[in-house]
């Protein structure tokens, strides 16, 4: 299987995804290597490393969102609509902020329902995502984002948060068109234990992903800097290298273009 062009920095494919494609015709240097596991388990994951300068501007003309509809709500993911399209999951802690940032990210106040009070998401909800290049409207193409329920609520009973856990274990393990997951991790706090473990539980299961530190208009850029900081660097101690990264305000619509962007890219594999 081949990586889409252009390959991104930071990000990790499936284990086996290999970028052949190299249009400078420069050497991949090994450092460009990536995985998402922890060091003790290292696949064949590699691509190579091109500045954003030397991408064809094709490339770079940023997303529109030109269609979000609600598809369906799903207790499963047997339940889940048929695999057809390169899909994008959104996950964190409950209340972290996935469904307002889904809302930010298709322009959309109300597409996922959002609240103050956790634990409003409890079910796997696909949205169809219609986008296309800015600078070329009819090379439009057609994804899934999903708004999953948080882990680790501790209002709910035992045996409803084991239910959530299964769930969202054999969605990520088992969906099969699931391209990449955004893990939400709230840019309040320092490192938590539960959003580490989940972390470590993807690398287990071999599904690639990103963080999105949120709600970063709630404190000042020294705060966040400091908290996003210590987060990486409580995985560095399991993690040989780290994911891509993002910084998020729903409230102040800030991150969306970059986040945008990687899934523009990660959509074109679909159809090189
Ligand atoms: N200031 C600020 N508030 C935010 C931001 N993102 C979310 N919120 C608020 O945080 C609360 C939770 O947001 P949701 O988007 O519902 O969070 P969630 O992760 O989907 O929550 P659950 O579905 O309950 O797990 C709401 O009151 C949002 O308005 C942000 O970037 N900035
Ligand atoms: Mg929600």
């Amino acid at each position: 299987m081949i990586a889409p062009y252009p390959p991104q920095a930071g990000v990790a494919f499936r284990p086996g995804v290999v970028c052949e494609f190299n249009p400078c015709n420069k050497s991949i240097n090994s450092s460009a290597a990536v995985c998402q596991l922890p060091t003790a388990k290292l696949p064949t994951v590699h691509y190579c490393l091109l500045p954003p300068c030397q991408l064809p501007t094709a490339y770079l003309a940023p997303m529109n969102i030109l269609e979000a509809e609600y598809v369906i709500s799903s207790p499963d993911y047997t339940k889940c609509p048929p695999a057809t399209m390169p899909e994008y999951a959104f996950i964190g802690r409950s209340n972290v902020g996935k469904s307002s940032l889904i809302n930010m990210l298709t322009n959309k106040a109300k597409l996922a329902k959002t609240s103050a009070s956790p634990g409003k998401t409890q079910m796997i909800n696909h949205f169809v995502i219609h986008s296309a290049p800015d600078n070329n409207p009819k090379d439009f193409s057609k994804w899934f984002l999903v708004d999953l329920p948080g882990y680790g609520y501790a209002k709910v009973s035992q045996s409803m948060r084991n239910n959530f856990e299964k769930m969202i274990e054999h969605y990520m393990r088992k969906r099969e068109n699931l391209m990449h997951v955004f893990v939400l991790i709230d840019s309040r706090h320092g490192p938590q234990r539960p959003d580490l473990d989940f972390i470590h539980e993807l690398g287990k299961w071999e599904v690639p992903f990103s963080l999105v530190f949120t709600k970063s208009d709630k404190e000042t850029q020294r705060v966040v800097a400091k908290n996003i900081k210590d987060f990486l660097d409580a995985m560095r101690k399991t993690w040989q290298f780290l994911p891509r990264h993002f910084i998020t305000s729903a409230e102040k619509r800030t991150g969306r273009e970059k986040i945008l962007d990687l899934i523009s890219d990660m959509n074109k594999e679909m159809t090189v």
